[in-house]
């Protein structure tokens, strides 16, 4: 299999983390996203959005958009599981992680900020603009966790909300968000973090890391 990514891409990040925990090894191809290379020809002949990740499996056969990578690396390879058996504990589960994927990150994606700043928003405001971002979606998502023991953010294994949350932390750090006004999701995130799963995913253990 050949990932198609990018050390600080945060979706990115949510596949290299489900690829470890499944035992999974791919060939790692990088496109620097500061540098357009999402957007090369080539490139987009295989993801028309020109958006990292991009999962291509042994025959060649092309895979897009980091939920419906990871669903379905869990189908094919399912242990470690990752979503709950119980079928509303999984609806539970991909809310928290639509949460962050769809709701939150796509709003301080890269391609908007550039685009905020070609309409002539100074850099401050566009911080500003992606920091409220991951606020609105960090403290919605601390609620919807609130009444879980974890230490997970859906109990005593790492799930899809977790590849999404740890992520999206470092994207909020990177912001300047205060996330100690997170403390359920930093109960999480420490968990996740003491994996060895996720710490070989993180962006600065990556050989494209600047
Ligand atoms: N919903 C997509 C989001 C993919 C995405 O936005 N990737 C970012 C990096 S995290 C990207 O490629 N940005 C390039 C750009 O905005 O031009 C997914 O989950 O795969």
């Amino acid at each position: 299999m050949k990932l198609h990514g990018y050390f600080r891409s945060s979706a990115s990040y949510r596949v290299r983390i489900a690829l470890n925990l499944k035992g999974l090894t791919t060939e790692h191809l990088t496109h620097h996203l500061r540098k357009g290379e999402q957007c090369a020809p080539a490139y987009l002949a295989i993801n028309p959005q020109g958006l990292v990740p991009t999962l291509e499996d042994d025959a060649g056969t092309v895979l897009t958009q980091s939920l419906a990578i990871i669903e379905w690396l869990d189908e094919t390879h399912p242990a470690p599981p990752l979503l709950p058996k119980d079928t509303l504990r999984r609806a539970k589960v991909r809310a928290f992680a639509m949460a962050l994927a769809c709701d939150t990150h796509p709003v301080q994606n890269l391609k908007v900020l550039a685009r905020l700043r070609q309409l002539g928003l100074p850099e401050e405001k566009v911080t500003e603009w992606a920091a409220w971002a991951n606020r609105e979606g960090l403290s919605a998502c601390e609620a919807l966790i609130a009444g879980e023991a974890g230490p997970f953010c859906f109990g005593d294994k790492p799930t899809i909300a977790d590849l999404c949350l740890v992520p999206q932390l470092a994207n909020a750090r990177r912001f300047g968000v205060d996330v100690s006004a997170y403390p359920r999701l930093f109960k999480a995130e420490t968990a996740a973090k003491a994996m060895k799963a996720f710490a070989d995913a993180a962006p600065d253990q990556q050989p494209d890391a600047e």
